[in-house]
């Protein structure tokens, strides 16, 4: 047992580094909610490590053996998973660095299954232990990774620990400035998950590209007896099929069926039955089909006017991230209020619970990646990185209908580098998907005098362009609004992704002067843009910026925003200004 002392934890940390192996997280598997599972939620303990001087090897079997000294010994301090630190813990609020997690894991092994921790998300970088050895690491703070631990883990009690560690990086996605809370912590759901030794791991179930009534998809296998068939069933509509399985452990499915097809007024979803030979997962799965159509976005065939909110996954009265459905419910509850039948999930893959209840509630969804402003696009890490963030947010969500857009990046300036990364993004996107539609978020546009053109030379890989443009907030308006002229170079929808300005809920000014942050002045910001919008022809959608108010220690005016970015419809309490009854009005018109 090594007793690490201040003169052994350099040393400590070297032979640590030498005898693990370089270990990665692995795809996750799909639907694990679906699955037979152990939820390791709940208090776990934790040390934190404010200088990071923490090595794996200080941490082992510090339960086990509560003689040996410690100077990192976990002890009483606990906190909540999934959660993020900063609302947790006083001192942890503005807290970017590391801490220790462990959980003590009482597993029992049913028959020759294989074991997996899953992890749901933590931001930003996680390196995880068990039992003493280190299983692998994972960046990326809004995606879900797994490890497979069936060697590692025991019958019985097992040490998990995991080291989160949320500092903002040059490299990183998202770099060193947005205009969010950096929360930090393991943020989202832990499960143990037990699958038969060859198990369903992955499946595609989706309508074939501009059809209504056929499904073209595939099953994936993994585990040593692939051999043999797969079946699809679909109960309701008496749909029973088997498909070979290749010898790559895939499934090609092909179902014609006459689906009801899932729509916001109509959000129909099928059970959906997958066997294979030893294994069985069920899903709740809806049909629709989405395209483009000229400059029209075109949902099962009929044009849809996108009528949307972008919200980020926090909970401003309890100032933490949202974390499980009584959270997305709120969220969720306050967009379909406001009338909207498409929501933004602002600016990362937000969690599993949201996008499938904002499905079965009937909203459509927009999904991005945090490639948010400042990323390094000339380091060639970042593809690689991003790459990974999209495919991870396209594998887990690839089955939710709801979900009708990928977006790849928000407000990145254009250049060389960014061209070239963000093109094989969307290329890369539409490899793993090719039903859905891609998109981008822009904030620069040539502009000469009333005259705004969408010149982006990236439109020519996207399906749907999309505009940040805060009118009356950031820019003044160069004419009435009515004569604000929008031209496109590209035949193609535009959604007006973010407008709007911020009001200190209860504060009231003239509806002309914006230096006093009164409801009034965004009411009537609000009223300008809608007026613009009647304008534009190739508009087929609108997003404000944003549901409620969120916290962000990029807005720090001391009188009016104090760590708040204020252009919520809502206030932090969850109080409607002004500016939510007109945009309400707007959508009950559209
Ligand atoms: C933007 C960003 C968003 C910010 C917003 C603002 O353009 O996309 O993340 O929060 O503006 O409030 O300025």
């Amino acid at each position: 047992m090594t007793v690490t002392t201040k003169t052994h934890v350099l040393p400590c940390i070297i032979l640590f580094l030498f005898l693990s192996q370089p270990c990665f997280a692995q795809s996750p598997m799909n639907n694990v909610m679906g699955r037979s599972k152990q939820i390791l939620n709940g208090k776990w303990q934790v040390i934190t490590d404010w200088y990071n001087r923490g090595s794996a090897d200080s941490y082992n079997d510090s339960s086990l053996n509560k003689n040996a000294f410690k100077e990192f010994r976990f002890d009483a301090l606990t906190l909540n998973v999934p959660g993020d630190w900063n609302s947790q813990l006083p001192e942890l609020k503005y807290y970017e660095g590391s801490v220790w997690y462990r959980k003590v894991v009482n597993f029992h092994k049913r028959g020759s299954k294989k074991a997996f921790l899953y992890f749901g998300g933590a931001n930003y970088q996680a390196d995880v232990y068990l039992n003493g050895k280190k299983i692998g690491g994972h960046e990326g703070g809004f995606t879900p990774f797994q490890f497979e631990v069936t060697s590692t883990i025991k019958e019985g009690n097992n040490d998990l620990i995991v080291r989160v560690n949320n500092q903002r990086r040059v490299d990183g996605i998202p770099a060193m400035a947005f205009d969010w809370w950096n929360y930090g912590g393991i943020t989202r759901d832990v499960y143990l998950v037990q699958t038969t030794e060859t198990y369903i791991d992955d499946y595609f179930i989706q309508l074939e590209k501009n059809s209504m009534n056929r499904i073209i998809g595939w099953v994936k296998l993994k585990g040593a007896n692939r051999a043999g068939f797969v079946t699809v069933s679909i109960p309701e509509l008496k749909t029973n099929r088997q498909f070979e399985v290749d010898e790559n452990g895939q499934a090609l499915i092909d179902i014609k069926g006459n689906f009801k097809l899932w729509s916001p007024e109509r959000p129909k979803l099928y059970r959906v039955n997958i066997f294979s030979a030893t294994d069985t997962i069920k899903d709740e799965i809806g049909f629709r089909s989405i395209q483009v159509k000229g400059t029209q976005i075109v949902l099962n065939g009929k044009p849809v006017f996108l009528k949307g909110i972008s919200f980020h996954e926090e909970i401003p009265q309890r100032q933490g991230r949202a974390v499980d459905d009584a959270d997305a419910k709120q969220l969720l509850t306050w967009a379909k209020e406001l009338g909207c039948n498409f929501v933004r999930l602002a600016h990362y893959p937000q969690n599993e619970h949201t996008v499938r209840m904002a499905e079965a509630m009937g909203l459509m969804m927009w999904e991005e990646i945090p490639v948010w402003q400042g990323i390094a696009f000339n380091d060639n890490i970042i593809l690689d990185k991003a790459k990974n963030m999209l495919s991870e947010m396209v594998e887990r969500d690839k089955n939710r209908c709801g979900i009708i857009i990928w977006s790849l990046s928000n407000e990145t300036e254009p250049s060389p580098d960014r061209n070239k990364v963000l093109t094989q993004m969307a290329a890369i996107c539409r490899n793993l998907d090719s039903t859905r539609l891609v998109s981008s978020a822009f904030d620069h546009f040539n502009q000469e005098g009333n005259k705004i053109t969408i010149d982006d030379e990236l439109s020519k890989s996207l399906d749907v362009l999309a505009a940040n443009k805060y009118m009356g907030w950031y820019a003044g308006w160069p004419s009435k609004p009515g004569e604000v002229l929008w031209e496109s170079k590209f035949n193609k929808p535009l959604i007006m992704s973010e407008f709007g300005g911020e009001a200190v809920s209860g504060q009231h000014g003239p509806v002309d002067d914006k230096s006093v942050w009164g409801e009034e002045y965004q009411e009537q910001l609000y009223k300008d843009n809608i007026v613009m919008f009647n304008k534009i022809p190739f508009l087929a959608g609108v997003c404000p910026w944003i549901m409620a108010d969120f916290r962000t220690p990029f807005r720090m005016n001391l009188k009016y925003q104090q760590g708040w970015n204020r252009k919520g419809l809502l206030s932090e309490k969850g109080e409607k200004k002004k500016a939510w009854y007109i945009i309400k009005d707007f959508y009950s018109t559209r």
